[in-house]
Protein backbone atom coordinates (compact mmCIF):
# COMPACT_ATOMS: atom_id res chain seq x y z
CA UNK A 1 0.00 0.00 0.00
CA UNK A 2 1.42 3.20 -0.86
CA UNK A 3 2.52 6.12 1.26
CA UNK A 4 -0.40 8.52 0.03
CA UNK A 5 -3.15 5.46 0.40
CA UNK A 6 -1.86 4.76 3.72
CA UNK A 7 -2.20 8.74 4.73
CA UNK A 8 -5.68 8.25 3.18
CA UNK A 9 -6.38 5.35 5.19
CA UNK A 10 -4.84 6.60 8.56
CA UNK A 11 -7.07 9.40 8.33
CA UNK A 12 -10.11 7.56 7.69
CA UNK A 13 -8.79 5.23 10.86
CA UNK A 14 -8.53 8.29 12.90
CA UNK A 15 -11.84 9.20 11.67
CA UNK A 16 -13.39 6.18 12.15
CA UNK A 17 -11.68 5.94 15.54
CA UNK A 18 -12.68 9.61 16.36
CA UNK A 19 -15.83 8.24 15.01
CA UNK A 20 -15.69 5.17 17.33
CA UNK A 21 -14.07 7.03 20.28
CA UNK A 22 -17.07 10.09 19.51
CA UNK A 23 -19.31 7.19 19.50
CA UNK A 24 -17.85 5.49 22.19
CA UNK A 25 -17.89 8.90 24.05
CA UNK A 26 -21.41 9.53 22.61
CA UNK A 27 -22.67 6.30 23.62
CA UNK A 28 -21.17 6.62 27.31
CA UNK A 29 -22.70 9.85 26.64
CA UNK A 30 -25.81 8.64 25.99
CA UNK A 31 -26.28 6.07 28.73
CA UNK A 32 -24.93 8.57 31.16
CA UNK A 33 -27.85 10.97 30.09
CA UNK A 34 -30.02 7.77 29.97
CA UNK A 35 -29.09 7.05 33.80
CA UNK A 36 -29.62 10.72 34.70
CA UNK A 37 -33.06 10.48 33.17
CA UNK A 38 -33.79 7.69 34.75
CA UNK A 39 -32.51 8.53 38.42
CA UNK A 40 -34.20 12.38 38.30
CA UNK A 41 -37.54 10.33 37.55
CA UNK A 42 -37.29 8.33 40.83
CA UNK A 43 -36.31 11.25 42.35
CA UNK A 44 -33.01 9.97 43.24
CA UNK A 45 -30.33 12.59 44.59
CA UNK A 46 -33.52 15.28 44.92
CA UNK A 47 -33.71 17.62 47.47
CA UNK A 48 -36.67 15.88 48.68
CA UNK A 49 -38.26 15.07 52.11
CA UNK A 50 -35.70 12.44 54.41
CA UNK A 51 -38.42 9.85 54.11
CA UNK A 52 -40.76 8.61 51.10
CA UNK A 53 -43.43 10.31 52.60
CA UNK A 54 -43.87 12.25 49.14
CA UNK A 55 -44.00 9.07 46.56
CA UNK A 56 -47.27 7.16 45.28
CA UNK A 57 -47.56 3.34 46.85
CA UNK A 58 -46.22 1.51 50.00
CA UNK A 59 -43.71 -0.02 46.95
CA UNK A 60 -45.79 -2.60 45.97
CA UNK A 61 -47.22 -0.79 42.91
CA UNK A 62 -49.10 1.97 42.37
CA UNK A 63 -51.54 2.60 45.00
CA UNK A 64 -54.93 3.24 44.73
CA UNK A 65 -56.72 5.95 47.44
CA UNK A 66 -60.45 6.20 47.59
CA UNK A 67 -62.01 9.77 48.23
CA UNK A 68 -65.39 10.00 49.55
CA UNK A 69 -66.88 13.73 49.93
CA UNK A 70 -70.48 13.80 51.72
CA UNK A 71 -71.76 14.17 48.61
CA UNK A 72 -71.05 14.67 44.57
CA UNK A 73 -71.82 17.23 42.67
CA UNK A 74 -72.04 21.11 44.52
CA UNK A 75 -68.54 23.46 44.20
CA UNK A 76 -67.36 22.82 47.45
CA UNK A 77 -66.41 19.23 46.52
CA UNK A 78 -65.97 20.10 43.06
CA UNK A 79 -63.15 21.92 44.59
CA UNK A 80 -62.16 19.14 46.71
CA UNK A 81 -61.73 16.97 43.96
CA UNK A 82 -59.59 18.55 41.81
CA UNK A 83 -56.64 19.06 44.68
CA UNK A 84 -56.82 15.46 45.54
CA UNK A 85 -56.13 14.95 41.39
CA UNK A 86 -53.61 17.45 41.94
CA UNK A 87 -51.77 15.44 44.10
CA UNK A 88 -52.51 11.80 43.28
CA UNK A 89 -51.01 12.43 39.63
CA UNK A 90 -48.61 14.84 41.77
CA UNK A 91 -47.88 11.44 43.67
CA UNK A 92 -48.60 8.60 41.24
CA UNK A 93 -51.16 7.16 42.65
CA UNK A 94 -54.50 5.97 41.43
CA UNK A 95 -57.53 8.46 42.68
CA UNK A 96 -61.19 7.12 43.08
CA UNK A 97 -62.95 10.11 43.93
CA UNK A 98 -66.89 9.11 44.41
CA UNK A 99 -70.02 9.96 47.03
CA UNK A 100 -73.56 9.76 46.88
CA UNK A 101 -75.40 11.93 44.99
CA UNK A 102 -77.52 13.31 48.20
CA UNK A 103 -75.80 14.28 51.36
CA UNK A 104 -76.86 10.47 52.65
CA UNK A 105 -74.81 8.78 55.37
CA UNK A 106 -76.17 5.52 54.19
CA UNK A 107 -75.18 5.71 50.62
CA UNK A 108 -71.91 6.75 52.28
CA UNK A 109 -71.52 2.83 54.01
CA UNK A 110 -72.81 0.50 51.00
CA UNK A 111 -70.21 3.11 48.99
CA UNK A 112 -67.43 2.67 51.51
CA UNK A 113 -68.11 -1.55 51.90
CA UNK A 114 -68.04 -1.11 47.81
CA UNK A 115 -64.67 0.31 47.68
CA UNK A 116 -63.05 -2.13 50.40
CA UNK A 117 -63.86 -4.79 47.60
CA UNK A 118 -62.54 -2.39 45.21
CA UNK A 119 -59.12 -3.31 47.14
CA UNK A 120 -58.44 0.14 47.87
CA UNK A 121 -55.36 0.71 49.38
CA UNK A 122 -56.52 3.80 51.48
CA UNK A 123 -60.07 4.87 52.35
CA UNK A 124 -60.73 9.09 52.99
CA UNK A 125 -64.39 9.66 53.98
CA UNK A 126 -66.30 13.61 54.70
CA UNK A 127 -69.14 11.95 57.05
CA UNK A 128 -72.86 12.86 56.93
CA UNK A 129 -73.00 11.03 60.00
CA UNK A 130 -69.84 9.92 62.19
CA UNK A 131 -71.59 6.74 63.99
CA UNK A 132 -73.33 5.77 60.65
CA UNK A 133 -70.21 5.24 58.69
CA UNK A 134 -68.52 3.85 62.25
CA UNK A 135 -68.65 0.20 61.24
CA UNK A 136 -67.83 -0.03 57.60
CA UNK A 137 -64.53 2.01 58.72
CA UNK A 138 -63.50 -0.37 61.20
CA UNK A 139 -64.53 -2.87 58.85
CA UNK A 140 -62.12 -1.61 56.56
CA UNK A 141 -59.50 -0.87 59.11
CA UNK A 142 -59.65 -4.47 59.98
CA UNK A 143 -59.32 -5.39 56.24
CA UNK A 144 -55.73 -3.73 56.15
CA UNK A 145 -57.05 -0.63 54.50
CA UNK A 146 -55.44 2.76 55.50
CA UNK A 147 -58.36 5.17 57.07
CA UNK A 148 -58.73 8.60 57.36
CA UNK A 149 -61.37 11.23 57.62
CA UNK A 150 -61.04 14.53 55.58
CA UNK A 151 -63.34 18.01 56.39
CA UNK A 152 -66.09 16.10 58.36
CA UNK A 153 -64.50 13.57 60.81
CA UNK A 154 -65.49 9.85 61.41
CA UNK A 155 -66.17 8.53 64.93
CA UNK A 156 -62.13 8.21 66.34
CA UNK A 157 -61.99 5.02 66.82
CA UNK A 158 -62.74 4.08 63.16
CA UNK A 159 -59.86 5.84 61.28
CA UNK A 160 -56.62 6.60 61.92
CA UNK A 161 -56.43 9.69 60.95
CA UNK A 162 -58.32 13.42 60.68
CA UNK A 163 -57.51 16.01 57.83
CA UNK A 164 -59.24 18.48 59.17
CA UNK A 165 -59.58 22.21 57.44
CA UNK A 166 -58.98 24.38 60.47
CA UNK A 167 -59.91 23.91 63.84
CA UNK A 168 -63.56 24.15 65.26
CA UNK A 169 -62.80 26.82 67.59
CA UNK A 170 -61.04 29.11 65.09
CA UNK A 171 -64.15 28.53 62.44
CA UNK A 172 -66.87 29.13 65.35
CA UNK A 173 -65.63 32.11 67.17
CA UNK A 174 -64.41 33.59 63.76
CA UNK A 175 -68.54 33.47 62.47
CA UNK A 176 -69.99 34.85 65.26
CA UNK A 177 -67.31 37.89 65.78
CA UNK A 178 -68.43 39.04 62.23
CA UNK A 179 -72.32 38.46 63.22
CA UNK A 180 -71.42 40.57 66.71
CA UNK A 181 -69.68 43.09 64.35
CA UNK A 182 -72.73 43.81 61.88
CA UNK A 183 -75.56 43.35 64.79
CA UNK A 184 -73.92 44.87 67.89
CA UNK A 185 -74.03 41.48 69.29
CA UNK A 186 -77.38 41.28 69.60
CA UNK A 187 -80.50 39.16 68.75
CA UNK A 188 -82.23 35.64 68.00
CA UNK A 189 -80.59 34.13 65.17
CA UNK A 190 -81.41 31.25 62.66
CA UNK A 191 -78.80 28.64 61.84
CA UNK A 192 -78.99 26.86 58.88
CA UNK A 193 -77.05 23.82 58.93
CA UNK A 194 -76.58 20.58 56.53
CA UNK A 195 -78.11 17.28 57.83
CA UNK A 196 -78.26 17.44 61.43
CA UNK A 197 -75.76 14.57 62.20
CA UNK A 198 -73.09 16.63 60.09
CA UNK A 199 -69.80 16.49 62.75
CA UNK A 200 -68.31 19.47 61.31
CA UNK A 201 -71.36 21.77 61.14
CA UNK A 202 -72.41 20.28 64.57
CA UNK A 203 -68.84 21.01 66.18
CA UNK A 204 -68.89 24.37 64.36
CA UNK A 205 -72.56 25.03 66.35
CA UNK A 206 -71.42 23.49 69.92
CA UNK A 207 -68.14 26.77 69.37
CA UNK A 208 -70.57 29.62 68.50
CA UNK A 209 -72.81 28.80 71.10
CA UNK A 210 -69.68 28.70 73.72
CA UNK A 211 -68.38 31.86 72.75
CA UNK A 212 -71.57 33.63 72.61
CA UNK A 213 -72.06 32.48 75.71
CA UNK A 214 -68.74 33.82 77.07
CA UNK A 215 -68.65 37.12 74.86
CA UNK A 216 -72.07 37.98 73.41
CA UNK A 217 -74.79 37.00 76.47
CA UNK A 218 -77.69 39.11 74.15
CA UNK A 219 -77.11 37.07 71.19
CA UNK A 220 -78.78 33.98 71.25
CA UNK A 221 -79.26 31.23 68.36
CA UNK A 222 -83.01 30.69 68.64
CA UNK A 223 -83.15 27.54 65.82
CA UNK A 224 -80.79 25.05 63.85
CA UNK A 225 -82.33 24.05 60.76
CA UNK A 226 -81.07 21.64 58.04
CA UNK A 227 -80.73 22.61 54.59
CA UNK A 228 -79.20 18.83 53.58
CA UNK A 229 -77.05 20.62 51.46
CA UNK A 230 -79.25 21.40 48.90
CA UNK A 231 -79.60 25.03 47.36
CA UNK A 232 -83.56 25.26 47.05
CA UNK A 233 -83.93 23.81 50.59
CA UNK A 234 -81.62 26.34 51.96
CA UNK A 235 -83.40 29.40 50.77
CA UNK A 236 -87.04 28.15 51.39
CA UNK A 237 -86.13 27.31 54.95
CA UNK A 238 -84.56 30.91 55.57
CA UNK A 239 -87.85 32.13 53.52
CA UNK A 240 -90.08 30.33 56.11
CA UNK A 241 -88.40 30.49 59.34
CA UNK A 242 -88.55 34.49 58.75
CA UNK A 243 -92.14 34.83 57.91
CA UNK A 244 -92.70 33.24 61.03
CA UNK A 245 -89.70 35.29 62.91
CA UNK A 246 -90.03 38.62 62.08
CA UNK A 247 -87.54 39.85 64.61
CA UNK A 248 -85.07 37.69 63.12
CA UNK A 249 -81.16 39.36 63.44
CA UNK A 250 -79.62 37.53 61.58
CA UNK A 251 -78.85 34.11 59.51
CA UNK A 252 -75.97 32.00 60.04
CA UNK A 253 -75.70 29.82 56.39
CA UNK A 254 -72.92 26.67 58.18
CA UNK A 255 -72.42 24.78 54.88
CA UNK A 256 -71.04 26.12 51.59
CA UNK A 257 -74.72 25.94 50.23
CA UNK A 258 -76.75 27.21 52.95
CA UNK A 259 -75.40 30.90 52.84
CA UNK A 260 -75.86 31.26 49.31
CA UNK A 261 -79.36 30.05 49.89
CA UNK A 262 -79.97 31.78 53.03
CA UNK A 263 -78.32 35.44 50.91
CA UNK A 264 -81.39 34.38 48.30
CA UNK A 265 -83.77 34.10 50.40
CA UNK A 266 -83.14 37.29 52.20
CA UNK A 267 -82.63 39.66 49.26
CA UNK A 268 -86.32 37.91 47.98
CA UNK A 269 -88.04 38.82 51.03
CA UNK A 270 -86.19 42.41 50.70
CA UNK A 271 -85.36 42.40 54.21
CA UNK A 272 -81.77 42.59 53.63
CA UNK A 273 -81.56 46.08 55.74
CA UNK A 274 -82.76 44.23 58.79
CA UNK A 275 -81.53 40.85 58.74
CA UNK A 276 -77.55 39.96 58.79
CA UNK A 277 -76.08 37.14 56.73
CA UNK A 278 -72.68 35.16 57.11
CA UNK A 279 -71.27 31.78 57.83
CA UNK A 280 -69.42 29.46 55.47
CA UNK A 281 -69.33 29.21 51.82
CA UNK A 282 -66.96 29.50 48.75
CA UNK A 283 -66.24 32.48 47.05
CA UNK A 284 -67.02 31.89 43.94
CA UNK A 285 -70.48 31.19 44.59
CA UNK A 286 -71.20 33.54 47.57
CA UNK A 287 -69.70 36.92 45.10
CA UNK A 288 -72.75 37.93 44.18
CA UNK A 289 -74.49 38.33 47.68
CA UNK A 290 -71.26 40.21 48.58
CA UNK A 291 -70.77 42.09 45.28
CA UNK A 292 -75.05 43.49 46.10
CA UNK A 293 -74.51 44.26 49.78
CA UNK A 294 -76.42 41.38 51.69
CA UNK A 295 -73.34 39.48 52.89
CA UNK A 296 -70.49 41.83 54.27
CA UNK A 297 -67.90 38.93 55.53
CA UNK A 298 -67.83 35.34 55.47
CA UNK A 299 -65.45 32.72 56.23
CA UNK A 300 -63.94 29.23 54.68
CA UNK A 301 -60.43 27.64 53.80
CA UNK A 302 -58.90 26.24 50.47
CA UNK A 303 -61.13 23.05 50.00
CA UNK A 304 -58.57 22.81 46.59
CA UNK A 305 -56.10 22.71 49.25
CA UNK A 306 -58.26 20.19 51.97
CA UNK A 307 -58.35 17.88 49.14
CA UNK A 308 -54.75 17.78 48.17
CA UNK A 309 -53.38 17.55 51.55
CA UNK A 310 -55.69 14.24 52.21
CA UNK A 311 -54.27 12.88 49.08
CA UNK A 312 -50.84 12.87 50.69
CA UNK A 313 -52.02 11.97 53.69
CA UNK A 314 -53.95 9.33 52.87
CA UNK A 315 -50.45 8.53 50.31
CA UNK A 316 -48.02 8.67 53.53
CA UNK A 317 -50.56 6.04 55.17
CA UNK A 318 -49.69 3.47 52.57
CA UNK A 319 -46.02 4.24 52.48
CA UNK A 320 -46.35 3.61 56.75
CA UNK A 321 -44.62 7.13 57.11
CA UNK A 322 -47.76 9.44 58.61
CA UNK A 323 -46.27 10.99 61.88
CA UNK A 324 -48.49 10.54 65.23
CA UNK A 325 -47.34 12.63 67.23
CA UNK A 326 -48.93 16.02 68.59
CA UNK A 327 -46.91 19.16 66.92
CA UNK A 328 -44.71 16.70 64.30
CA UNK A 329 -44.60 18.26 61.05
CA UNK A 330 -44.47 16.82 57.85
CA UNK A 331 -43.71 18.13 54.37
CA UNK A 332 -47.08 17.89 51.81
CA UNK A 333 -46.01 18.81 48.35
CA UNK A 334 -46.72 22.53 47.49
CA UNK A 335 -48.15 23.31 50.83
CA UNK A 336 -45.07 22.68 52.38
CA UNK A 337 -44.98 22.18 55.96
CA UNK A 338 -48.00 21.13 57.80
CA UNK A 339 -49.01 20.11 61.82
CA UNK A 340 -50.37 17.37 63.92
CA UNK A 341 -52.42 19.70 66.35
CA UNK A 342 -53.27 15.83 67.73
CA UNK A 343 -51.53 12.38 67.43
CA UNK A 344 -54.18 11.65 65.13
CA UNK A 345 -55.00 14.88 63.44
CA UNK A 346 -53.59 17.00 60.94
CA UNK A 347 -54.62 20.71 60.15
CA UNK A 348 -54.70 22.58 57.07
CA UNK A 349 -54.47 26.51 58.72
CA UNK A 350 -56.31 29.02 59.94
CA UNK A 351 -59.29 29.47 57.77
CA UNK A 352 -59.79 32.64 55.68
CA UNK A 353 -62.42 35.64 55.93
CA UNK A 354 -63.60 36.95 52.59
CA UNK A 355 -64.77 40.84 52.03
CA UNK A 356 -65.64 42.64 49.17
CA UNK A 357 -61.84 44.12 48.98
CA UNK A 358 -60.34 40.66 48.55
CA UNK A 359 -62.89 38.23 47.50
CA UNK A 360 -61.70 38.94 43.52
CA UNK A 361 -58.10 37.12 44.59
CA UNK A 362 -59.77 34.18 45.39
CA UNK A 363 -61.15 31.54 42.82
CA UNK A 364 -62.92 28.37 44.12
C1 LIG B 1 -70.52 22.05 52.90
C2 LIG B 1 -70.22 20.73 53.57
C3 LIG B 1 -68.81 20.64 54.09
C4 LIG B 1 -68.46 21.85 54.89
C5 LIG B 1 -68.69 23.11 54.08
C6 LIG B 1 -68.42 24.35 54.89
O1 LIG B 1 -70.30 22.15 51.65
O2 LIG B 1 -71.08 20.63 54.62
O3 LIG B 1 -68.71 19.50 54.91
O4 LIG B 1 -67.12 21.81 55.32
O5 LIG B 1 -70.00 23.15 53.63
Amino acid sequence: MSRKKENVHEEEVSNVLARQSFSKVFKMLLIGTVLALVAASCGVGQEGPSDQGDTGGGGGGQAQICMMPKLVGIPYFNASEKGAKEAAEELGVKLNYNGPSEAKAAEQVQMIEQMIQQQCDAISVAANDPEALAPAMKKAGDAGVKTSAWDADVKQDARQYFVNQATFEAIGQQMVEIMAEETGGKGKFLVVTGSLTAPNQNAWIDEMKKHIKNKYPEMSIASVEPGEEDLQKGIDVTKNYLRANPDTAGVFGLTTVALPGAAEAVQQLGVTDQVAVTGLSTPNQTKPYVKSGTVKKFVLWNPVDLGYLAVHVANRQVNGNMPSEKGAKFKAGRLGEVEMIAPDEVLLGPPLVFTKDNIDEFNF
